[in-house]
């Protein structure tokens, strides 16, 4: 049908590249004239006639190209969390959205739950967003939460700049903090950077507008949220994602119990 459509498409150019020769075989004939001047207005209305169309293709296939988050996993469902005493973490692998260009390894040592995934497509420096992965959450305790991400960035002898950052944003009903990044920040895919090159470390900081970001979020008791997170930079690992509340203290990304919150069945 695509083909159809396409052919369908492309056939007033040759018409039209047809017209043009005869004008140029002919020129001086008024009768000619008046007659590719008739052709030309079949055209036109032939084109206004195939752009509405368009548009009433590119309408019905808008739902499968973008707009608001899809559920766009073979599985029939997306991976959905539950947070629990004021944290909210759920490891990278537990995604059910195709992986895309991320790749599932567990070759990076003291990794948690069944492995942490490497993004494997763009450069070093980084590249469009690619392959969005979703992770789903409800939240019960309302108030601040910072995003970390347990991260790690395989340079292969790059600078410690490279390899070190993905997207992320946040779909749902929620507000930003004053503190942190603004709401046109949170809601678009944007930098976040960070790791460790020989060990897990935490990417913790949004980068937007040439400028430092708090990744904080003032969620609602009771609201389910979805975060979307892309790939940018190759070889950036991504083995825990956390949100956690501000009245948990920081020290227990690195705590030993750290482990995923609890699925909404
Ligand atoms: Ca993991």
């Amino acid at each position: 049908m695509l083909n159809g459509l396409l052919i369908w498409m492309t056939s007033p150019d040759e018409s039209d590249r047809l017209a043009n020769s005869r004008l140029g075989f002919v020129h001086n004939s008024r009768w000619v004239h008046r007659t590719l001047i008739l052709l030309r207005w079949n055209l036109m209305k032939k084109y206004d006639f195939r752009c509405a169309a368009l548009l009433v293709f590119v309408g019905l296939s808008a739902p499968c190209f973008g707009g608001e988050v899809a559920t766009n996993d073979s599985s029939g469902g997306v991976v959905h969390f539950r947070e629990s005493g004021g944290l909210v973490v759920m490891e990278a692998e537990s995604t059910h959205s195709d992986l895309g260009d991320w790749v599932l390894k567990t070759d990076v040592e003291d990794y948690r739950g069944k492995g942490h995934i490497e993004f494997t497509a763009n450069t070093k420096n980084g590249g469009n967003p690619k392959s969005p992965l979703q992770y789903r959450f409800t939240i019960e305790k309302p108030g601040t939460y910072q995003l970390s991400v347990r991260s790690r960035k395989r340079l292969e002898g790059e600078p410690g700049d490279k390899c070190n950052d993905g997207y992320f944003r946040v779909v749902g009903d929620f507000q930003a903090n004053e503190k942190g990044a603004g709401i046109d920040i949170l809601t678009v895919d944007t930098k976040l950077y960070g790791g460790n090159a020989d060990s897990w470390g935490w990417a913790k900081m949004l980068d937007a507008h040439h400028k430092k970001h708090l990744p904080l979020y003032e969620f609602k008791a009771g609201e389910t949220y979805t975060l979307v997170m892309s790939g940018r930079s190759i070889r950036w690992n991504v083995d825990q994602i956390v949100f956690r509340h501000e009245s948990i203290d920081e020290s227990v990304l690195n705590g030993k119990e750290l482990e995923e919150s609890p699925r909404v069945e």
